[in-house]
C-alpha cells in the first residue's frame, strides 16, 4: 500500500507542478493532444525529486542487474545522478554531441566492455529518444537492456523498445496517472475519456530496429548484396541451412574428391589451396566443379593474394593453375594497396568475388586495428568485387550485404603448435559475428570426416538461428 501511497503522491505532484497539463496542445509533429508533459520542471522541486528517486529505488529497480546507470539526455540526467548516489553505482553520461576536441568521446565515465547498464528516462512516447541513448552505449560495447521511466504514454513506446530488445518499465502508465487524477478530482471523467480516446487513435510511429547485419537472417542479408557470388552464397546457405565452408587442406587431389563427395551436402562453400596438391591437374579441377554443381556449394581458392597490381591479375588468370576459370571467388590481403583489387575487378566482370584479410586468426599477426580499418575502407570502393571479409570480430565491418569468414574453430577452443588459436562456434557467431565458419583439421582430420561435418554443420547452424532470435541470453 505504501507503493500505492507513493504513486498516487507522485501523480498528483506531477499535476501540481503543471508537469502534466491537460486542454488543448499541438505536439512537435503537428497532432492535436488533450493532454501535455513537461517533466523539465522537475528540478524546481527537490521534493518530487526526491519520491521520484525513493520510488525508482525501492520499487522499480530492484530486480535489475546493472554496473552503471545511465540518463537520457537531458531530463533524466539529475534523476539518474541522485539515483546513482542512492544506490551507489556508477553514472554514465552520454553527450548527445561527440566533443569535436580532445577525447571525442560521446560516453563519459569509467566502464569495461559488457558491463551492464540502466537507461533511466523520464516520458516515453515512442521510445525513440531512449534508443539514441541505446545505440550509443551499445556501439561502446556495453550492454543496455533496460530502461526505468517515469511515465509511459502509452502509444507504442513499450512494444518499439521491446523490439529493439530493451524491457522497459515505468512507475505511471498514462491510464493509470489519468485514474490517480480522477478519483482525487483533478480532472472530470470526460475529460479523462478524451485522453483515452486520444490514446488509443494516435500511436507513436515505430522505432525501426537498426540494420544490425547479424541479427539479419541470410535470405534478407542475399538482397542487400552488391555481389554476385555473395548473393548466391547467403542464397546457398539460406537454402541448405548449412554456414560451413570446408577447408580442404589435404594434398591429393583423390582424397579432396572423395572427400567432397561424402560431405559436399553439408557444406556452402568449399575452401581450396591449390598449390599443396601433388598432382594437380584439369581434370581435378573438372572433378572439382561438376561436384560443386552437384551439391550447390561454391568454391574459394585462398591464395592470399599480396603483390603489385600487375602481378597478381597474372597469378589470377594465368598459369598452370587459372585459378579464375574454376574458382567462384579468392581471398586477398590488402597489404599493396588498391591496385590489387581493381586488378582483380578488372579481371573478374562482375561475376567472381573476394574476401579481404581484415584479420587473422593466428598468434602475432602483425594487423594492427588501423591496418583493419584501412582494409574495410578499401573494400568500400569495390562494391560489385567484395564478398565479404576474412575477419575474426562483429565490429570489424558494418555492411549486412558483406559476409563475414572466419577460420580458426573448432569444437573446443584450444592451439595448434604453430601459432594457430581456435574459437568455439558459440564464440565466433553468437559472439563475434561469424557468417561462414571456416573448419580445416577439425573435418579433415576426423576418423569419420562425414559424420564429423554433420555435428559441425547442426551446431554451427543452431548458433545462427539462435543469433538471428535476437535472444543471446
Ligand atoms: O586468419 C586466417 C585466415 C585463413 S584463410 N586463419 C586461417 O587459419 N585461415 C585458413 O583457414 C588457413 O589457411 C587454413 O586453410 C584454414 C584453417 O584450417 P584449420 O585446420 O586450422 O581449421
Amino acid at each position: 500500500m505504501e507503493y500505492e501511497k507513493k504513486l498516487t503522491n507522485l501523480a498528483l505532484s506531477l499535476f501540481k507542478i503543471d508537469a502534466v497539463k491537460f486542454g488543448e496542445f499541438m505536439t512537435k509533429s503537428g497532432i492535436k493532444t488533450p493532454v501535455y508533459f513537461d517533466l523539465r520542471v522537475i528540478v524546481s522541486y527537490p521534493e518530487v525529486m526526491e519520491l521520484i528517486t525513493d520510488l525508482l529505488n525501492d520499487y522499480a529497480i530492484v530486480d535489475s542487474k546493472y554496473d552503471h546507470v545511465c540518463g537520457v539526455p537531458y531530463t533524466a540526467l539529475p534523476i539518474a545522478t541522485l539515483l546513482s548516489v542512492k544506490v551507489k553505482k556508477s553514472m554514465l553520461m552520454r553527450r548527445k554531441e561527440a566533443k569535436a576536441y580532445g577525447t571525442k568521446k560521446v560516453i563519459e565515465g569509467h566502464y569495461k566492455v559488457g558491463d551492464k547498464c540502466l537507461i533511466i528516462e523520464d516520458v516515453v512516447t515512442s521510445g525513440s529518444s531512449v534508443m539514441e541513448t541505446v545505440n550509443d552505449l551499445r556501439k561502446e560495447g556495453l550492454k543496455a537492456e533496460e530502461a526505468v521511466i517515469i511515465l509511459d504514454r502509452e502509444q507504442g513506446g513499450r512494444q518499439n523498445l521491446d523490439n529493439n530488445n530493451v524491457q522497459m518499465k515505468a512507475l505511471l502508465s498514462m491510464s493509470k496517472l489519468i485514474s490517480i487524477l480522477v478519483d482525487n478530482k483533478k480532472i472530470t471523467e470526460q475529460m479523462a475519456s478524451e485522453v483515452k480516446n486520444y490514446l488509443q487513435n494516435v500511436k507513436a510511429p515505430a522505432v525501426a530496429p537498426p540494420l544490425d547485419r547479424i541479427l539479419i537472417p541470410f535470405e534478407k542479408r542475399a538482397e542487400l548484396a552488391s555481389n554476385a557470388i555473395a548473393k548466391q552464397l547467403f542464397n546457398i546457405m539460406a537454402i541448405k541451412k548449412t554456414n560451413l565452408c570446408l577447408s580442404v587442406d589435404l594434398t591429393s587431389s583423390t582424397q579432396i574428391l572423395d572427400l567432397l563427395e561424402k560431405v559436399g551436402e553439408h557444406i556452402c562453400l568449399v575452401k581450396t589451396h591449390i598449390d599443396i596438391i601433388q598432382d594437380f591437374s584439369q581434370s581435378f579441377v573438372t572433378s572439382l566443379k561438376q561436384l560443386a554443381m552437384r551439391f550447390n556449394f561454391l568454391i574459394l581458392e585462398d591464395r592470399k593474394y599480396a603483390d603489385i597490381g600487375h602481378t597478381v591479375s597474372l597469378q589470377y588468370t594465368q598459369g598452370i593453375y587459372n585459378v579464375k576459370d574454376w574458382a567462384d571467388c579468392v581471398t586477398s590481403h590488402s597489404l599493396p594497396g588498391q591496385g590489387i583489387l581493381k586488378a582483380l575487378n578488372n579481371s573478374s566482370n562482375g561475376e567472381k568475388g573476394v574476401f579481404l584479410l581484415a584479420e587473422m586468426s593466428c598468434e602475432g599477426n602483425l594487423i594492427t586495428p588501423e591496418y583493419t580499418k584501412a582494409t574495410v575502407e578499401m573494400a568500400e570502393k569495390y562494391p560489385e568485387l567484395i564478398t565479404g571479409f576474412v575477419c575474426q570480430n562483429k565490429n570489424t565491418f558494418k555492411n549486412p550485404g558483406l559476409i563475414q569468414l572466419t577460420p580458426g574453430v573448432k569444437l573446443e577452443s584450444s592451439k595448434d603448435d604453430l601459432g594457430q588459436v581456435y574459437n568455439t562456434p558459440e564464440k565466433v557467431i553468437l559472439e563475434n559475428g561469424a557468417d561462414i565458419i571456416v573448419v580445416g583439421r577439425g573435418i579433415v582430420a576426423a576418423k569419420n570426416a562425414e559424420a564429423q561435418a554433420v555435428i559441425y554443420k547442426d551446431t554451427l547452424w543452431r548458433c545462427y538461428t539462435k543469433r538471428i532470435s535476437g535472444k543471446l541470453e
